[in-house]
């Protein structure tokens, strides 16, 4: 299939999944707004129509709560209760500081945002339009950052901690067995439907992810529950690299908004002494427990988040580069970038996570490449990525080794990202 023809194919999945305001994930499976699907849908519209991608962006602000936290879901009015947990079950409308209009989950997602309004901003051929578009959501990211900086950082060191796995967007990966594990067991049973990759997700037990929403809805969103009691707390380098990287951003974009660039750079002086102290250990980055006290030792496609920073140093860019190109990751899959390290014993080629390619990562570390000047890995990355996607179409993930799709079909942002990579 040619360019032109791959290209037309990502728009028909991207109109087929657009609601009119938003882009849903998937059809079928996922029928709301994700926070991290819906940027990095943005993305892959920024070189490509300034308006539709500001709309997208828009329409997930408008969950954001007046703390500043937006949401992982943003529902979709109708078949509401078609995904679970819905908005019953998070009940945001009764929650003060939440929007009335919308209902949304109670927990975020990465921080992409300020990231993609940079690019939006950087690609824009209509300046007035682009120039708006900043205006308007710089103070919204601002308040989304404060939040991070305040109420996450339940470390006590600048880092912003995740309070669920589905915080993470990489809900199954196993650096999140251990702290799951941990967790006293209470609550119903129940079962969860599909979303895997591959083997299916458990179901029918006391599932950890749902007593972890139900236990932190219970404390009504409480910042002092999240502080001091609830079980799971870790800091994430993936998480914490895309914010870095956002406050980059939007250190750029203040002046266009007429506001002082200072506090951004802080914040990214502040966040990458975080990483460089609590989360670098043995040549990686790894995910701190803070229940737990200790770092991850398995290595996952998240370690390599703060390799967004095009400020880190060089000495750590190449070790991080020499791990991602090993065995251990490219150097070994046919079609990389695996999300879980090969030699590991929860590596599975199948298991949403815990193996399979996905075009989100692939681009963000394209992305990282990029940003410290290597081309040739950007360029693999690239090529990697648009062979996966012509071969086994729009998938939601992909077998590192033969490259056969998994899980959904038609998948938003391995649609929108591969518009990015044929620009
Ligand atoms: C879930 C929507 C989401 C993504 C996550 C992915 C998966 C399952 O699907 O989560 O039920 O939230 O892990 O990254 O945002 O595509």
């Amino acid at each position: 299939m040619d360019d032109a023809a791959l290209g037309r194919e990502a728009w028909a999945v991207l109109d087929a999944n657009w609601t009119g305001s938003a882009t849903v994930p998937a059809p079928g499976l996922y029928p709301h707004q994700w926070n991290w699907d819906s940027t990095f849908v943005a993305i892959g519209l920024a070189r490509r129509d300034t308006r539709r991608a500001g709309t997208e962006l828009l329409s997930l602000m408008a969950g954001q709560w007046g703390n500043g936290m937006v949401p992982h879901i943003v529902f979709q009015p109708v078949r509401a209760e078609v995904y679970f947990p819905g908005p019953s079950v998070w009940r945001s409308r009764e929650h003060r500081s939440a929007p009335h209009g919308v209902g949304t989950s109670g927990l975020t997602q990465p921080p992409l945002q300020a990231l993609a309004l940079w690019r939006i901003w950087r690609h824009a051929a209509d300046r007035d339009t682009a120039a708006a578009l900043v205006r308007r959501l710089y103070p919204m990211l601002v308040a989304q950052h404060d939040y991070l900086a305040t109420v996450r950082d339940l470390g006590g060191a600048g880092l912003a901690a995740i309070v669920h796995p589905w915080e993470s967007g990489m809900d199954d990966s196993p650096v999140w067995d251990a702290p799951l594990e941990a967790l006293p067991v209470t609550g119903a049973p129940y079962r969860r439907a599909g979303g895997s990759c591959g083997e299916g997700r458990p179901g029918g037990h006391h599932d950890p992810f749902v007593t972890l929403a139900l236990r932190y809805r219970d404390s009504g969103y409480d910042p002092a529950y999240l502080r001091d009691e609830h079980p799971f707390a870790v800091e994430d380098p993936m998480f914490n690299g895309i914010w870095l990287a956002s406050c980059q951003a939007l250190a750029e974009l203040a002046p266009v908004a007429g506001a002082d660039a200072g506090p951004h750079r802080a914040a990214v002086e502040r966040i990458r002494a975080g990483l460089l102290e609590r989360l670098w250990a043995d040549g990686l980055f790894r995910v701190r427990d803070l229940r737990g006290g200790g770092l991850s030792q398995v290595c996952t496609v998240g370690c390599f988040g703060p390799l967004l920073d095009r400020e880190l140093p060089a000495d750590r860019v190449a070790e991080l580069v020499g791990v991602l190109e090993s065995a251990r990751f490219m150097g070994a899959a046919g079609y990389p970038v695996p999300s879980c390290e090969i030699r590991a014993q929860q590596f599975d080629r199948s298991r949403y996570w815990r193996g399979p390619s996905w075009v989100n990562t692939n681009w963000l570390l394209r992305r990282a490449a990029a940003v410290h000047d290597l081309a040739g890995l950007a360029r693999i990355l690239g090529a990697s990525t648009l062979r996966l996607v012509r071969q086994a179409g729009f998938r939601e993930c992909f077998d590192p080794f033969d490259g056969s799709g998994r899980g959904s079909r038609d998948f938003s942002w391995s649609a929108a990202l591969t518009l990015d990579l044929l620009a």
